[in-house]
């Protein structure tokens, strides 16, 4: 075996770096973007893509409180304001909140477990492409003013053929197709790069609380989003093909819409909301300089969280006229959500007490979300109770309820993070000033637009108007939710000023500048493209926090891609395994995808005519290379 170069004593320092670089790095110029399938790149892309749709999603977000301003305002028609409120919603929850998540994880995940490039890197790549078809598809509609118009929750029959003729919901159902396919796809990386590729010695009992929750999240991601890729798959048939499934003339069931559509969508705020959770113990851990208190609890927490959430959909239709026994006992599951979630915060609380907490702009993040999240979290308490409900339901209280949770829940975290690991991702740190001017306009904002909004519910207002008739008591508290939702759009701003003017400073952050534990920081900022130079061997939670120099093993190839498999429980190395060379594949691959399913929008032959390109593009892609499958880990 002398012709194959291994890391190890003979081969060190800068010798070893110049070859790993050779091996790990992407080809020069555009074909490189073009055909990477280094997690970073596809991680970052996915970042940056996300967070612009978020920019998009709260453009209409601002463009409805203009209309929403004062009563009977002519600013938006009826029309049009459909139309934005269903682009917002969609993107919001389609477009940005679970694909950011993800991209996140994309980016962190193999650095945090310790290996050199995520689990399945050509359909990671593959995803993402399909990712932005899909967000093309629908924002290239509404800009040619086909974008869908019967709300992100596309309740039948009001979607269905009779009542939204044209192909306003077609494209959406599409769209729909296109995100889960890339949703599960990255789920099933991440599973496979979690279970399979930490670093050794990392058992499960020592991933970082961050590790686990994304865990949770991709297996709740593969259960529960084949429910609404299968509805929206129905609904097409219906609108296109003729079939009844939700027509009850035809003995079809247009609640079974609603059924699917929650059993997937409710679940959604857990997956938004899990990896959040895991941003919070990374970062409350790191900003008070000490393990996480009671890490078991946690964990336990977060599986719960995982598991209860599948079943409280029904709590989204209670005003359906559902028996008895169906109100009782969904009110009690989703009553039963707020336990784990409360153990979790007093945790987090607990670490705080307990440790020398900074209040930098993560943690100041983190306090905002634990304010936020537990106020939305007593309103969904309130909601989950059926005659309480039945009294809210479809008003302005929901609206607030549902915005405290997800802007609390999923956004306060998610710019923490995004602040704690902006290091990682480009080699700098953002502006501590900047950063908390930004944070205030964003959470004092937030909380003067959102509060009120609980009261103009409870005053009666009807959530999904275009506008509302003067002297019912609303204008004062809508024209304040207005106003407010500019400062949070100066936060908004602030915020990418921020990022903008940081890019534009040499890369001087260093692997570490928190002093965190995790093994993401154990690399450079950003991190090469082979990640590690060896393969870091961990004995706690809080690697870099044990005495003494990070252990390595030696021995894997550095002339080929080679990364090393553990066991699923204990990390032991098991074998070795050559990852996926850069291909354009999947972009063609993804590029025929999208042909099929834009085209089938049109003809039911788009299917068996675009079955052909893409199936050129899996067999190329493929195709089996001589590559050596799994050999044993020696020594
Ligand atoms: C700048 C921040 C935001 C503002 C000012 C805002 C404002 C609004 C408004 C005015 C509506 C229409 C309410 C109605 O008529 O029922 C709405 C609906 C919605 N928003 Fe936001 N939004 C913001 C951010 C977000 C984010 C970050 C998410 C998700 C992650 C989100 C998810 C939704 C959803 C799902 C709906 C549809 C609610 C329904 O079904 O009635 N929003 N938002
Ligand atoms: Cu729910």
């Amino acid at each position: 075996m002398s012709d194959v170069a291994r890391d190890g004593e003979a081969l060190q320092g800068a010798e070893l770096e110049a070859r790993l670089h050779r091996t790990w790095s992407r080809a020069p110029g555009l074909w490189g973007w073009l055909t990477t399938v280094d997690h970073k790149d596809i991680g970052r892309r996915y970042i940056y893509t996300a967070m612009t749709l978020l920019i998009l999603g709260g453009a209409l977000a601002a463009a409805m409180r203009l209309q929403l301003a004062t009563p009977e305002s002519g600013l938006i028609s009826a029309a049009r304001y459909n139309q934005i409120f269903t682009m917002h919603g969609t993107t919001m929850m389609f477009l940005f909140a679970v694909p950011v998540m993800e991209a996140v994880a994309i980016y962190i995940i193999p650095l945090m477990v310790g290996t050199r490039n995520i689990a399945f890197p050509r359909l990671n790549a593959f995803s993402y492409w399909t990712y932005l078809f899909g967000a093309l598809l629908l924002w290239v509609a509404f800009a040619l003013n086909v974008g869908p118009d019967a709300g992100w929750f596309m309740y039948v029959p009001l979607s269905g053929p009779e009542f939204t003729p044209g192909k306003r919901t077609d494209i959406w159902a599409q769209m729909i197709t296109f995100t889960e396919v890339a949703a599960i796809a990255v789920a099933v990386e991440l599973i496979v790069t979690i279970l399979k590729f930490r670093a050794p010695g990392m058992t499960i009992a020592r991933m970082p609380l961050y590790v686990w929750s994304i865990l949770v999240t991709s297996i709740m991601v593969v259960l529960s989003l084949p429910a609404v890729a299968l509805a929206s798959g129905m609904l097409l048939a219906d609108r296109l093909i003729g079939t009844q499934f939700y027509n009850p003339f035809e003995h079809g069931d247009a609640l079974l819409w609603q059924h699917l559509f929650w059993f997937f969508a409710h679940p959604e705020v857990y997956i938004i909301f899990l990896p959040a959770m895991g941003f919070v113990s990374q970062i409350v851990e790191t900003f008070t300089q000490r393990p996480v208190f009671a890490y078991a609890a946690l964990v336990l927490a977060t599986v719960a969280i995982g598991l209860l959430s599948f079943g409280v959909w029904v709590h989204h239709m209670f005003a359906t006229g559902l028996p008895r026994l169906g109100y009782d006992f969904y009110t009690a599951a989703s009553m039963a959500v707020a336990v784990p979630s409360a153990i979790q915060i007093f945790c987090w609380i607990a670490t705080m007490w307990l440790g020398r907490p900074r209040f930098a702009v993560p943690l100041l993040y983190v306090v905002a979300f634990i304010v936020t999240f537990v106020i939305g979290g007593l309103t969904g308490v309130m909601v989950a109770s059926v005659p309480l409900d039945l009294q809210l339901h479809d008003s302005y209280f929901v609206v607030a309820h549902l915005h405290y949770v997800l802007i609390g829940g999923g956004v306060f975290p998610l710019l923490g993070a995004l602040t704690y690991w902006f290091p990682k991702l480009t080699g700098r740190l953002l502006s501590e000033g900047l950063g908390k001017a930004a944070f205030w306009c964003v959470f004092l904002g937030f909380n003067a637009a959102f509060f009120p909004m609980h009261i103009t519910g409870m005053l009666g207002m009807p959530r999904r108007v275009y506008t509302y008739p003067t002297g019912m008591g609303w204008d004062a508290l809508n024209m304040m939710s207005s106003l407010m939702t500019g400062v949070i759009v100066i936060g908004g701003i602030l915020f990418v000023t921020n990022v903008v003017l940081a890019l534009r400073r040499p890369p001087d952050a260093g692997p570490n500048p928190w002093n965190a534990p995790g093994l993401e920081w154990a690399a450079d900022s950003p991190p090469a493209p082979y990640n590690f130079e060896h393969i870091p061997v961990v004995s706690s939670h809080t690697p870099l926090w044990e005495e003494g120099p990070l252990n390595v093993m030696t021995g894997l190839r550095v002339d080929d891609r080679e990364q090393v498999v553990t066991t699923a429980i204990e990390a032991q190395p098991d074998i070795r395994y050559p990852s996926p060379e850069p291909t354009l594949w999947p972009l063609l691959s993804a590029v025929a995808l999208a042909a099929l399913f834009i085209g089938s929008i049109f003809t039911p032959w788009a299917v068996v005519i675009g079955a052909v390109p893409l199936a050129v593009g899996f067999t190329v892609w493929f195709w089996p290379k001589n590559a050596p499958d799994g050999e044993p880990v020696i020594e």
